[in-house]
């Protein structure tokens, strides 16, 4: 008799976690040590609690803003200090990681010194677009994770590493359902939480990116102090039949376009030059889970994943999604 056979109740329903996905994974790799299915396993149930806050955020009277800035001046959320101590407390005290940075702390934090056990960083925006909290609209956490440079000097810098160098990226998305979207860069893998058992399952262990959608997602508002190749492509886009989705914030945006396809864009504006995003953990994990996806990242006219970065908190203008519709942006551009 076949397993299948076997299980005529339960049919093809998903009952591989992000444990057991990640142990097979480990398995693979005969000189796996665990130290980072343990970083990820800390990951899994951060957002986990970070995902029942958010659910229960108006009733715990959680909503709204904190009455302080983070260190990029921007008005922190309440949420936002309770997604990043959750991160931090999660991250914190595993194994493996030397240093955690994220997008609420101005400096990144040093958790030891000695990079020999130590081989991992994680950088992470805990709560991604939070404001739409207030309306009940989609946010999420995004993060990244690089190997640790012993020989950086100060420690610090080690977190200034390319996007190329990444070793996995992922987000979590909490909308109607939580769903956590992971590479390890073989590939993207799509867990959704099943509340009633409080487990990421799989879902889809090789997501692929459409290769073209006419659907572009950008804060169209702001076209007028858009450059000039920006205008054009809209102005192209709005000739060619495309249809236009924005959520606000990026997990969401970023999502839909992996599912459905299209291109995701944020430019330089003037009140922005640089671009609004964080090039080491919005834009840098978001390309590696895009290309693994078979679509394509870029910085303007740069792949994003090739940026030398020169701060931890740096921006980047951001044009990601389907690879032929990438290419029409890049085209305007040029
Ligand atoms: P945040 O990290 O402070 O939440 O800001 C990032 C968010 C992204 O999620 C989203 O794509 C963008 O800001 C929206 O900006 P805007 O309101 O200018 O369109
Ligand atoms: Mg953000």
């Amino acid at each position: 008799m076949k397993l299948e056979d076997a299980l005529p109740q339960l049919g093809q329903e998903n009952l591989l976690s992000i444990q057991s996905y990640l142990l097979a994974e480990e398995d693979k790799h005969p000189h796996a040590t665990g130290r980072f299915t343990w970083i990820l396993s800390a990951i899994s149930l951060a957002t986990k609690y970070i995902a029942a806050r958010c659910r229960r955020a108006r009733i715990e009277d959680v909503l709204g803003a904190m009455g302080s800035e983070n260190v990029q001046g921007e008005e922190q959320q309440k949420l936002d200090v309770i997604a990043n101590e959750t991160l931090l407390a999660c991250l914190g005290k595993r194994a493996g990681l030397a240093i955690v940075a994220s997008e609420e702390n101005e400096e990144p934090l040093i958790l030891s010194c000695d990079g020999q056990e130590r081989p991992y960083i994680a950088l992470f925006d805990p709560l991604d677009g939070s404001s739409n909290l207030d309306t009940c609209g989609g946010v999420g956490t995004i993060f990244s994770i690089l190997h640790h440079d012993r020989r950086a000097d100060p420690i610090e810098n080690a977190v200034r590493q390319k996007g190329v160098n990444q070793i996995a990226a992922g987000y979590v998305l909490y909308g109607p359902s939580t769903v956590l979207v992971l590479t390890t860069g073989r590939g993207v893998q799509m867990f959704v939480l099943d509340p009633s058992i409080g487990s990421f399952l799989l879902v889809d262990a090789d997501v692929r990116i459409p290769q073209a959608n006419k659907s572009y997602s950008i804060n169209e508002a702001y076209t007028n102090s858009f450059p000039e190749g920006y205008r054009k492509y809209l102005s192209w886009a709005h000739d060619n039949g495309y249809s236009s989705r924005y959520a606000g914030a990026m997990v969401a945006d970023v999502h839909r376009i992996l599912m459905k396809g299209g291109v995701f864009l944020y430019p330089p504006t003037e009140k922005a030059p640089n671009g609004k995003l964080r090039l080491m953990y919005e834009a840098n994990p978001m390309a590696m889970i895009i290309e693994q996806a078979g679509g394509k990242a870029y910085s303007g006219t740069m792949r994003t994943m090739e940026v030398e970065p020169e701060a931890l908190h740096q921006r980047t203008s951001v044009v990601l999604g389907s690879s032929d519709e990438v290419d029409i942006v890049l085209s305007n551009l040029a």
